[in-house]
Parts: C-alpha cells; sequence; structure tokens
C-alpha cells in the first residue's frame, strides 16, 4: 500500500506544536549547532528491513500466523519495506534471504525498489536448511561438512547468492553458518576450522570487487556442543585469512550471556574489520526480541563505541558499515515491531551522537570515573524522541510513525488486498 502525502502532512500538523516545543527545548539545554548537526547525520542513516521479517516468524515449537496481509511475494515483501520507509524515511533498503527470495524479473524488481526509494542490503546465503531438490544433505554441516560434495553444493549456492544479488545492485555477502557438532567427538575442531576456511577462500574468489564477505558468528544453536564460527575472533581469524573484502558482522543476539558487545565493537573497528550489524534484542540467548526492547542501555553504549571508533577512523556513519535488522516475531505485527526497532536504533545512536566527547576523554585521562559514568548516562537519560522525529519531519515522514500506521489502519488494508491466510516465506 501507498501512504499519500495529504495524510502524513495531517499526521505531522496535529502533533505539529508539542513536536516543535520539545525539539526547541533540545536545542535550548544542548545548542542549536549540535542538534543541527545530530539531525543532519540522523536523516542520512538508514537501516535495511530483512525480507523475512515481514511475516509472522516462528518458534521452533509452532508459528502463529497475525491477522493476515503477510506478503505473498517478493514484490509484497518491497511494499511493505517501502511502506515503513514512508513512514519513519529510515528503512531504505532491503535485505533478501536466497532462496526465499529469488526474483522472478529482475528488472521488474529493481525498478519497483527504486519507485519506493529502496536499495538492496546484504544478500543473505542458506546453507542452514535442506532445499528441496538439492542432491547433498547439511544435517552435518555446510562449508566445514567432511564430504567435500557438500562442501561443493554450498559454494556454489553462495556463488549463485553473489550473482542474484549483483543483478540486484546489492555489494555485500552475509554468509551465517549453523555449522559445528552438538556432541563431543562429533568432529575435529581444527579441520572443521580448515575446511571452513578453504570454503570461504573459494567464494571470496567469486566476489566483484567492490563487494564485501561478511561472515557472522553465533555462540551456540543450532549446535549445542560447539559452533564452527562460534565468536567474533574465529570470524576475525576467517576475516585476516580471506583478506581486505571479508569482514566480520555482529549479531546482538548471537554471543554468550554477558558479553560485552560494545567491546567488541570498539576492537573490530580498530582492525579495520567490523562489516555489519544485526540488531535484535535478547534476555536469554538469540531471542530476536525488538532491538531496545529489553536492554536499551546496551544499545547506547554500543553506539556510544561504534560513533567514537567509526568517528576516529574518518568513516562514514551512514554508509561504510552495513546496518541491518534481524529480528522475528510472533506475538506484533511484523510491520510494528520493525518499526519500534528502528525507532530504538535510531534513538540509540542520536543518543550516542549527543555524548560529550571531549569532556569524557577528560575525565577518562584523569581516571575520574564517577565523571565518566555521569556523562553517558546524562546523556543516555535525556530524552532525543524529538531529534528523531525531527530527522523524519525533514525528510518528508511521520513524526510518529507507529500512530499514523494504526491511524491509518495499515494492517487491514494490507489484509483486504492480500487476504486474510497468507504466509510469507521466511523462519
Ligand atoms: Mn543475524
Amino acid at each position: 500500500m501507498n501512504i499519500e502525502h495529504k495524510d502524513i502532512a495531517l499526521h505531522n500538523e496535529t502533533l505539529g506544536e508539542t513536536h516543535q516545543r520539545n525539539l526547541n527545548r533540545l536545542k535550548e539545554d544542548w545548542g542549536t549547532i549540535a542538534i543541527d548537526q545530530a539531525i543532519a547525520k540522523l536523516v542520512a542513516f538508514q537501516i535495511a528491513i530483512p525480507s523475512w521479517a515481514l511475516g509472522t516468524g516462528g518458534t521452533r515449537f509452532g508459528r502463529f500466523a497475525i491477522s493476515g496481509g503477510e506478503p505473498r511475494t517478493l514484490e509484497e515483501k518491497i511494499e511493505d519495506v517501502g511502506l515503513l520507509h514512508q513512514l519513519n524515511a529510515a528503512s531504505g533498503a532491503i535485505s533478501l534471504h536466497i532462496p526465499w527470495d529469488i526474483p522472478t524479473d529482475v528488472e521488474q524488481i529493481k525498478k519497483l525498489a527504486h519507485q519506493k526509494g529502496l536499495l538492496f542490503d546484504a544478500v543473505n546465503s542458506n546453507t542452514f536448511q535442506d532445499q528441496p531438490n538439492a542432491p547433498l544433505s547439511y544435517k552435518f554441516g555446510s562449508l566445514q561438512h567432511v564430504n567435500k560434495a557438500v562442501r561443493q553444493q554450498a559454494i556454489a549456492h553462495n556463488i549463485e547468492v553473489i550473482k542474484q544479488g549483483d543483478g540486484l545492485g546489492s555489494k555485500a555477502l552475509t554468509v551465517w553458518l549453523a555449522d559445528g557438532s552438538c556432541f563431543p567427538g562429533q568432529l575435529n575442531f581444527r579441520n572443521a576450522f580448515e575446511n571452513t576456511l578453504d570454503s570461504l577462500q573459494q567464494i571470496y574468489s567469486a566476489l566483484p570487487s567492490d563487494w564485501t564477505l561478511l561472515v557472522e558468528y553465533k555462540g551456540f544453536e543450532p549446535n549445542f556442543y560447539s559452533t564452527t564460527i562460534a565468536d567474533w575472533g574465529q570470524s576475525m581469524l576467517l576475516a585476516n585469512k580471506l583478506g581486505a573484502k571479508a569482514k566480520t558482522l555482529v549479531d546482538l543476539g548471537h554471543h554468550l550471556p554477558n558479553a560485552n558487545i560494545e567491546q567488541i565493537v570498539a576492537l573490530l573497528l580498530m582492525e579495520s574489520k567490523l562489516g555489519g550489524f544485526h540488531f535484535n534484542d535478547s534476555k536469554y540467548g538469540d531471542d530476536d526480541l525488538t532491538a531496545g526492547a529489553v536492554k536499551p542501555y546496551q544499545l547506547f553504549l554500543i553506539f556510544n563505541e561504534l560513533v567514537e571508533g567509526m568517528d576516529a577512523k574518518g568513516m562514514n556513519h551512514a554508509k561504510d558499515l552495513g546496518w541491518m535488522i534481524d529480528a522475528s516475531h510472533n506475538v506484533k505485527d511484523p510491520l510494528e515491531d520493525l518499526l519500534q526497532s528502528v525507532e530504538a536504533i535510531m534513538l540509540a545512536y542520536a543518543q550516542a551522537l549527543m555524548v560529550d566527547r571531549e569532556a569524557l576523554v577528560q575525565a577518562q585521562q584523569q581516571n575520574d570515573v564517577a565523571q565518566a559514568q555521569e556523562i553517558l548516562q546524562h546523556t543516555f537519560r535525556s530524552d532525543f524522541r524529538a531529534l528523531v522525529a525531527e530527522a523524519r519531519l525533514r525528510a518528508n515522514a511521520a513524526l510518529n510513525p507507529l500512530q499514523l500506521y494504526r491511524t491509518l489502519n495499515c494492517r487491514a488494508q494490507l489484509i483486504n488486498k492480500r487476504g486474510k491466510n497468507t504466509t510469507a516465506t521466511g523462519l
């Protein structure tokens, strides 16, 4: 569906007075120049939406459909991301999963995405499930497999994904492997690593020159004894051996409990080996909850390191790393959930932009621990929602995207058009 400009304008007019008051207060407290600089960065910042998050996600126990209107085709997935982007002007890219999202007509898909103002973010391969008609099974791994023929099948799939992505204008391949073992003794760790490296080298050599290979890691699940790319050290080891185009991808939910993700991010940036990000939140493990739903302070601390680390390298915040949501939801309208995730990410980014870096460096140099904490928490506890809303307003989007989504009955309209019993491909 398409939202009419007049609906956005009316919504913004209704909320305009309160918004202006909040924004003016921020300008008084933090200075007009600092606020305007942050707004410009927020306008440029885009977070890719994964195609598999547009329908209801499953758990390993079941999948409960939402009230309906899930996208049935790749075209409808692009329309849904276009709708999000109209509402928040911060979801200007879509990340596809092959083979769930193979386009039948590439030119048509590109045209549609262009109309909606969307780019194609990283493409994702899938060797964690057996595909229909595939001769060999990934039950005991893919790129790590003891059988060379299985590895070859998985390599060929990844090269096919690169081809699909290249046709659409993607610039990165994300590889996440379910490879590992469930029981002690099941595999030789060194052989599994070396097989994985050899397989990734073959995929790497098929990358176009301006592409990035993003190596994602995950501590556990679906294998519960060992994971072959389990943590950032193993991912960076592979990325270093592969070459400059290979980088580590950090998925917030893929760490063991209480890992200091902000420290990981800082060191990966230092080594120029951080390539991209998958946002989600969790209480226990890889829960794939809405970004910022459980641990917004952690999200802020991560962004604080991202901004500091990118600025230290002179990087472009919006363009030099891949930003993507990777979540799956079972109890919310997926589009509402994605609007909430994007909002939480933008807010954490806004907070990080507003940290008084000079004062923080000074506190660190003087070992003034209490002051360092005060600086971070003062910023975190200040309300920058009007800053993020102003960025949307300047980009012709809605001051409150979720509220407008509900006012316009977007889900009901989607159900009307697509029907009640639709299921999106994906998890
Ligand atoms: Mn991920």
